[in-house]
């Protein structure tokens, strides 16, 4: 079982980090530092699907789960991440209950769920079909996002949804659902985080943040909120972050 969802399952928290430069020498070097998961983001970044076939390929060596955020509520995409030998997927701004279904059936073989059987990467091109497709149903990771206030106040009847590993919270698509992009700290922002973490807490569902700024500290307070399932920044942040520190020590931006 991949060991992510272990953590998980076990009440365990699960350490993850963002990757957006869609390279599998970048892949590689994170996993080896030991992180549980790294999410490749297909949202936001210019990633298509060989790369993350390479992503995947590069990663497990290292026992590292490779998930992927998709573009979007989108099981065609699921399905073929999943083939290229993801562990899981993370699906981004999920609004409603039959959202989540839909994505716990996408990632699920029949007659659990309804995606479609290959001799993909996945199952070792046909050589495991019979172990993976045995198994898979049992081992694979959905997180859904939840980075809308509308998606906050409907938390637990999403959650209540059977087959969701995680929920994440998107801090700054929450914060612009409010009208206040990029304002992590406004109230109504740390009051839709509350509710969703109340939620996962209810309903037996991870709660995960995304820390985007590299600091250690950061990650403890989630950790000590109660949050399980955390992405720890990003690869550009720790990239960015590391050249600062190296010129302008006091973490100033370049000066114009
Ligand atoms: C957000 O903050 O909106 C995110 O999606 C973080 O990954
Ligand atoms: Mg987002």
């Amino acid at each position: 079982m991949a060991n992510t969802k272990a953590k998980l399952g076990s009440g365990q928290a699960a350490l993850g980090c963002w990757m957006l430069i869609p390279h599998p020498a970048v892949a590689e070097l994170m996993a080896g530092e030991g992180f549980d998961w790294l999410a490749l983001d297909m949202e936001h970044a210019a990633v298509d699907l060989s790369v993350v076939e390479q992503v995947a390929r590069a990663v497990r060596p290292s026992g590292c789960d490779l998930l992927v955020r998709l573009d979007g509520v989108n099981p065609t995409l699921a399905k073929h991440v999943l083939d290229a030998g993801a562990q899981g997927v993370i699906v981004p701004t999920v609004m409603t209950p039959e959202e989540a279904d839909t994505m716990v059936a996408a990632v699920r073989y029949p007659p659990a769920g309804n995606r479609g059987t290959s001799l993909s990467r996945a199952a070792d091109y046909g050589r495991a079909f019979a172990d993976y497709t045995r198994r898979h149903n049992d081992e694979v990771i959905v997180a859904v996002m939840l980075e809308h206030h509308l998606a906050a106040a409907r938390a637990d009847a999403i959650l209540a949804r059977p087959g969701l590993d995680a929920a994440f919270i998107g801090p700054y698509d929450l914060s612009a659902s409010l009208g206040v992009a990029g304002q992590l700290d406004d109230p109504r922002v740390l009051a839709a985080e509350q509710a969703i973490l109340a939620a996962c807490k209810r309903q037996g569902v991870a709660a995960g943040y995304h820390v985007v700024p590299p600091e250690r500290s950061r990650i403890e307070e989630r950790l000590a909120a109660g949050y399980r399932f955390i992405g720890c920044s990003l690869d550009t942040q720790l990239l960015m972050h590391g050249c600062r520190n190296l010129l302008r020590p006091a973490g100033a931006p370049r000066p114009a």
